[in-house]
């Protein structure tokens, strides 16, 4: 048969709300700390946006989202997960969710597994890939809102494609690279593209 397409989906930022989460803790429990708006967030990097606002505060960030239930309380992106339903729905489509977990191991890696079974389902327990080094996993695709992904492997077998996120959403692509605005944007588009070549 036909080749089948393997589609890697990140999670935070792209399947779940890595920055509303962030900040809605964060406020919660600094409410007499500077914060910045989403609308103004740049660079990847939460706790270097927030050192910057104000020495002291990269590891009062860094403690929102080492905290238990953090990764588990966050709210899906808009669409994504009919969108990840459906990917996997369609014929010759592989989809793994591959995604970086934070160093601090306690509740993080937990988490994400509960995340998916909680918002996907459990047979999607079957398709996560945990990595600190996603250049090592090969696929035709890899949606991702990090605009820097690299690693060991200098030339990775996929096409990434940037999702839109609040830190990244005034960075401009040097062509050819694609983007995602949302899970509303021509996903299925992206993926024929590659299926064709
Ligand atoms: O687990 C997430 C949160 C963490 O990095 C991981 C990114 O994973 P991917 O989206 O690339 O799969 N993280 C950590 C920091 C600061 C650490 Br110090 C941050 O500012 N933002 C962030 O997402």
């Amino acid at each position: 048969g036909p080749r089948r397409l393997r589609v890697l989906v990140d999670m935070d930022g792209v399947l779940a709300d890595f920055e509303g989460g962030f900040l809605k803790k964060y406020r919660s429990r600094y409410p007499s700390e500077p914060y910045i708006e989403l609308e103004d967030r740049r660079g990847f990097w939460v706790s270097e946006q927030y050192e910057n606002l104000k020495p002291g505060l990269r590891e009062k960030a860094i403690s929102i989202w080492e905290a238990k239930n953090f990764f588990l309380d966050l709210d899906p992106i808009e669409g994504a997960v009919e969108a990840v339903k459906e990917m996997s729905k369609l014929t010759n489509t592989d989809v793994f969710i591959c995604t970086s977990p934070i160093k601090r191991y306690q509740y993080c890696p937990y988490e994400k597994y509960a995340w998916v079974d909680k918002h996907l389902g459990h047979e999607f327990l079957e398709q996560i890939v945990l990595t600190r080094d996603k250049t090592v996993v090969s696929a035709d695709l890899l949606i991702d809102d990090r605009p820097d992904i690299n690693g060991a492997e200098p030339n990775p077998t996929w096409e990434h494609i940037l999702f839109t996120a609040c830190h990244n959403k005034h960075l401009l692509l040097t062509p050819p690279s694609r983007c995602l605005l949302s899970w509303k944007d021509d996903w299925k588009g992206i993926l024929d593209s590659k299926r064709s070549q």
